[in-house]
């Protein structure tokens, strides 16, 4: 079995993610992939906030490819930026139906939203977003973008959530549309005193022994301010990890192997 890794929320800072992965020999001098049979999970948000959201999903596909060849795995998930930036393309400034004082345009514009971004959607781009998976398992972890219990809200399994997910992303339905990108958008769900029992009620009904996402900058669960030498957050009673460090406000890409931390549990 290879190595198992994890990284998030790179937020258009492509350089920043390739440094990371060349590190960890994942990729090569070429940004090849040279991870062998090893597994990299990216946890979503590709986009917004940073300088080239499309050159890391473009990395993030061409990587899927070339681990898949040399018999490992690199998968992207779906973050809520991904619907953001999605949602802005199909619906711009146009009221949700069920509650008109919203739209996607100002939430986009608010939330760190590249106009390159949207101009570099093209029919591939779109058709590999629609299809992200919005949760995983490998290595003994359930790996989510969000610290939420709403995918609970799509099913009661790993399949189950992507399915639901995957079929919504196919409905050209604002409605749909905006109830994916606020569920996608709450937080902190694992943080707090009664954090270690939703932990637990998550991992109880979806499986693996510790959740990881990212989605929250650990600093704001920790307490105190971002530095470059933040570290992955374990919190909830060790039953989540977070491993977003806040690449966008100039701290560290966590790029995170799972194995060793169940491992050393
Ligand atoms: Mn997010």
């Amino acid at each position: 079995m290879g190595d198992v890794w994890a990284v998030s929320d790179i937020h258009g800072h492509r350089d920043v993610l390739v440094a990371a992965l060349t590190d960890a020999g994942l990729i090569d001098e070429s940004e090849h992939w040279s991870g062998g049979d090893a597994r990299l999970w990216l946890l979503g948000d590709y986009v917004d906030r940073g300088p080239d959201g499309i050159g890391v999903i473009r990395l993030a596909r061409r990587l899927e490819q070339e681990a898949a060849e040399a018999g490992g795995a690199a998968t992207a998930l779906l973050g809520n930026h991904e619907i953001l930036l999605l949602g802005m393309h199909r619906y711009g400034a146009m009221p949700v139906p069920s509650d008109p004082r919203y739209a996607f345009e100002p939430n986009w514009a608010g939330n760190g939203g590249v106009v390159t971004d949207l101009e570099g959607l093209d029919e591939e781009i779109l058709d590999w977003l629609t299809t992200r998976p919005a949760i995983g398992e490998d290595a003994d972890h359930l790996l989510l973008h969000s610290d939420t219990v709403e995918y609970l809200e799509w099913g009661g399994t790993v399949d189950e959530i992507n399915a639901a997910v995957r079929a919504e992303l196919r409905m050209p339905d604002l409605d749909t549309w905006w109830e994916m990108w606020r569920r996608l958008t709450t937080r902190m769900a694992f943080a707090g005193a009664d954090g270690p029992g939703v932990a637990r009620r998550v991992l109880d009904e979806l499986g693996g022994s510790r959740i990881v996402h990212g989605h929250t900058i650990c600093a704001l669960i920790r307490g105190g301010g971002v530095s470059p030498d933040d570290e992955p957050l374990v919190y909830a009673d060790g039953l989540a990890l977070d491993i977003d460090g806040g690449i966008f406000v100039g701290g560290p890409c966590l790029l995170v192997r799972l194995d060793e931390e169940a491992e050393g549990r």
